[in-house]
C-alpha cells in the first residue's frame, strides 16, 4: 500500500512540474532595435535609433489606431501618409545625421533616427 501511494504522490508531482512548464510564456517577438521602429501605444520604440548611413529603417504600425511618420528635421524629406495596423513604411538614410520625426496626429509622439558614417 505504501509503494502505491509513493507513485500516487510521485504522479501528482510529475504532473504538477508538467503544467508548470506549459504554463512559462512563449519567448515573445523581439521589438525595435537594429534597422526596425515598432509604432505602438502612441509611441515609437525604440524612440531614438542609431544606425550606420545607407541603412534602411523599417517602421511597423503594431497598434490600432491612425499614425504617420513626419519628418522634422533631416533628409531625405519624405513622410508615410497616414499609417494603419500592420502597414510598414521604409526609408533609406544616405547621409550622416539627425532625422527628426513625429506623428503629426499625437503631439508628444517623437522620435530620432540617428545616422552615423
Ligand atoms: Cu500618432
Amino acid at each position: 500500500m505504501k509503494f502505491f501511494t509513493g507513485l500516487l504522490i510521485g504522479a501528482m508531482v510529475m504532473g504538477t512540474t508538467l503544467s508548470s512548464c506549459y504554463m512559462v510564456d512563449s519567448p515573445g517577438t523581439p521589438q525595435g532595435g537594429g534597422n526596425a521602429v515598432d509604432i505602438q501605444n502612441n509611441s515609437f520604440n525604440p524612440a531614438i535609433l542609431n544606425v550606420t548611413k545607407g541603412t534602411e529603417v523599417t517602421w511597423t504600425h503594431r497598434g490600432s489606431i491612425t499614425h504617420n511618420v513626419t519628418p522634422v528635421s533631416g533628409i531625405p524629406n519624405t513622410s508615410s501618409g497616414s499609417m494603419n495596423s500592420g502597414d510598414t513604411f521604409k526609408v533609406t538614410f544616405a547621409a550622416a545625421g539627425d532625422w527628426d520625426y513625429q506623428c503629426t496626429l499625437h503631439s508628444g509622439m517623437t522620435g530620432k533616427i540617428h545616422v552615423t558614417e
